[in-house]
């Protein structure tokens, strides 16, 4: 049942009883909604009210918009300003984080403090702030402020920009693609997207370039690294997924969203012997809270928070009638949460001054007081407990283990020893071939496509050729659902990798973090690079990213932040250039001769595998290693067996 619509068990049980009770979701409303074909090839502009212009290029004569706009000066807008708003998303999550900071350095955070120190000297250093004899407090306030300081700055170049290998760096300085100012490459964006500003193809998507570069080494690196400090540096751990975590004699609480600022506090707060003690004599055995989307990936990264879900599970976790709350601040977060929760007990807490739902109760989080927050939200959800209609009640039994926290400090030393932290083990495996090369697989779900299932072929098949896979956001979750995030599923592994996950003790597939965590991904890279054997660059590495459902505008910037940093990068689904085929070639095959990182578009996950495959093989034979394996190719009964 429902198998065309998810391969998650779970999420197909709550689907029936969704079905049953008469709630729409998601699936539901993708299934009846008929997207506009111009929208979705990027052909359609509406910046200005002469329009909207729908431009055909079916016909003899290519259209143009009423101003006289080509259909690649459209599209290549449009996808400049998806660029725009993910880079603002995930850099507005860092400017929140680096307030937070510098008030918690400046000890007005009751509850926070500086946990990592060592990454804190790291960050200083690469920040060029003087250490010497200054208490880490201090070093934290001018940490914070330099961080806040790049999101306004109008000249010269962010801090994190010397982290990429030296010949990138040179290669961003040519091209005029290191970014200014966090915000100020945002605004430029949208000011050369608007009417009669830059119409010419190449020209918006340098800039956009740029502007994704200050969401991958800015601020989404800012959020990283900040909340490392603040938080912990994630380390391996053991933790379950999916709706089965949830449980049906305690008081549910699921945070959902982006920002840990809040959740750490109420991961700590839950554990208050005063709020198990409220939580008793409301007649509920304890507190559990887990994590829907990527606020689910920070908590569990640095305490082990079972997930509960991605994306597209979001209503259905409501649906499973055992959730007393659902606290969300910003980012994926689906309005019709409220309308789902209304048929159940559910209360919908929205805590972000940016962020309100009608319907839902809003207790707006105080980065000043953050334990007040959270016991107002702990404590509402415990009262809520009693409401439960038992008759409505119904977990699915689907919780599987897995094993996170893979920072790329810890890859280091995993990989390296305590004595020897190194990427030279991964390098060496690269080079004598028993790891063919390393994939991100990164990004959403999208009802357009089966929800999970494209994620979890292409990782399998990617695997089974000796491709070790790093993932953040809600393809990790996904994965982590299909059982690959443990050392056991090296048994999917082909040989080579096997033998390395085995020595070491990884799975072969390794959970980094959110979306904001994809930063770990670059610097792992450029680490990569440095270690030497493999190249000069992020372009010479036998690497690759692919987002194989995406759907957000967050995505488009993370995947242009990879294309402008060297790599090759795979979108599914579908792809907001195909109405161009100027924009469609820039994008596919002009970008190499640029950065040496180009997109492709592939919606089938055998086919993604297929050239990620022979991108990681081209480079490995440039790169003079071409040896070991010839490509293994999993006819379906081959891949049944896989099971286990
Ligand atoms: O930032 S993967 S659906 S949750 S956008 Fe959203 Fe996509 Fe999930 Fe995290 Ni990322």
């Amino acid at each position: 049942m429902n198998e065309e619509l998810t391969v998650c068990p779970a999420t197909s049980k709550m689907l029936s009883k969704a079905q049953e009770e008469g709630i729409s979701t998601a699936f539901d409303r993708a299934k009846a909604m008929k997207p506009c074909p111009f929208g979705s090839a990027g052909s359609c502009c509406k910046n200005c009210a002469m329009g909207p212009c729908r431009i055909s290029t079916k016909g003899e004569q290519e259209g143009k918009g009423i101003c006289g706009a080509t259909v690649e000066t459209i599209a290549a807008r449009n996808f400049a300003r998806m660029i725009a708003a993910g880079t603002a998303a995930h850099s507005d999550h860092g400017r929140d984080v680096s307030a937070t900071f510098i008030a918690a350095a400046n000890g007005e955070v009751p509850g926070y403090q500086i946990k990592d120190e060592e990454k804190l000297q790291e960050v200083a250093r690469i920040y060029g702030l003087e250490t010497k004899g200054k208490s880490k407090e201090i070093i934290a306030q001018e940490v914070g402020k330099k961080a806040l300081s790049e999101f306004g700055q109008q000249e010269g170049e962010l801090g994190f920009i010397k982290r990429a290998p030296e010949k990138r760096q040179k290669l961003w300085h040519e091209h005029g693609l290191v970014p200014r100012g966090i915000d100020r490459e945002v605004v430029e964006l949208m000011h050369r997207t608007t009417i009669g500003v830059d119409q010419d193809q190449k020209d918006i998507l340098m800039a956009g370039s740029r502007t994704a570069l200050a969401d991958g080494w800015g601020g989404s690196m800012i959020a990283t690294e900040l909340q490392d400090i603040m938080f912990g540096t994630p380390i391996p751990l053991r933790s379950k997924v999916n709706l089965g975590v949830l449980k049906e004699d305690q008081v549910n609480i699921i945070v959902h969203g982006h920002e840990p600022l809040l959740s750490e506090m109420i991961v700590a707060v839950a554990q208050n012997q005063e709020m198990l003690d409220y939580a008793k004599q409301k007649g509920a055995e304890g507190i559990n809270i887990a994590g829907i989307c990527c606020t689910a990936n920070e908590i569990l990264m640095r305490h082990g928070i079972p997930i509960a879900g991605n994306f597209l599970q979001q209503e259905l976790a409501i649906v499973t009638g055992a959730v007393e709350a659902m606290v969300v601040d910003v980012q994926c977060v689906m309005q019709s949460l409220v309308s789902v929760a209304a048929c159940y007990h559910t209360k919908i807490i929205t805590t972000s001054k940016k962020a309100r739902i009608p319907g839902a109760t809003h207790l707006e989080f105080s980065e000043h007081d953050p334990i007040n927050t959270a016991s107002k939200i702990i404590k509402e959800a415990i009262e809520n407990y009693p409401n439960r209609m038992k008759t409505k009640i119904n977990i699915p039994d689907e919780e599987l283990d897995l094993v996170a926290g893979f920072s790329h400090e810890t890859i280091n030393y995993m990989l390296g020893g305590s004595f020897r932290k190194s990427y030279r083990p991964l390098n060496d495996a690269i080079i004598d071939g028993r790891i063919r090369g390393v994939v991100g697989v990164v990004g959403c779900n999208n009802p357009k496509v089966t929800h999970d299932q494209v994620h979890t072929t292409l990782v399998k098949e990617l695997i089974a050729n000796d491709v070790l896979v790093v993932q953040t956001g809600c393809a990790a979750i996904a994965c982590a659902k299909a059982g690959l995030l443990v050392p056991e599923a090296k048994d999917l592994a082909g040989p080579g990798l096997r033998e390395i996950c085995e020595t070491v003790g990884i799975p072969p597939v390794l959970h980094c973090g959110s979306c904001v965590d994809n930063s770990r991904l670059l610097i792992a890279v450029t680490e990569m690079v440095k270690e030497g054997g493999l190249g000069n660059d992020i372009s010479d590495l036998p690497v690759a990213g692919c987002a194989p459902e995406w759907m957000s505008e967050k995505a488009i910037a993370i995947g242009q932040y990879f294309v402008a940093s060297g790599a090759f990068v795979v979108f599914g689904v579908t792809f907001p250039v195909t109405g161009s085929e100027k924009l469609s070639h820039l994008l596919y095959e002009e970008f190499k001769e640029i950065t040496g990182g180009s997109w492709a578009f592939e919606p089938d996950p055998i086919k993604q595998a297929e050239l990620i495959i022979k991108h990681i093989d081209h480079k490995r034979e440039l790169l003079g290693i071409k040896t070991r394996p010839p490509r293994v190719l999993y006819d379906m009964a081959m891949r049944r067996e896989l099971k286990f």
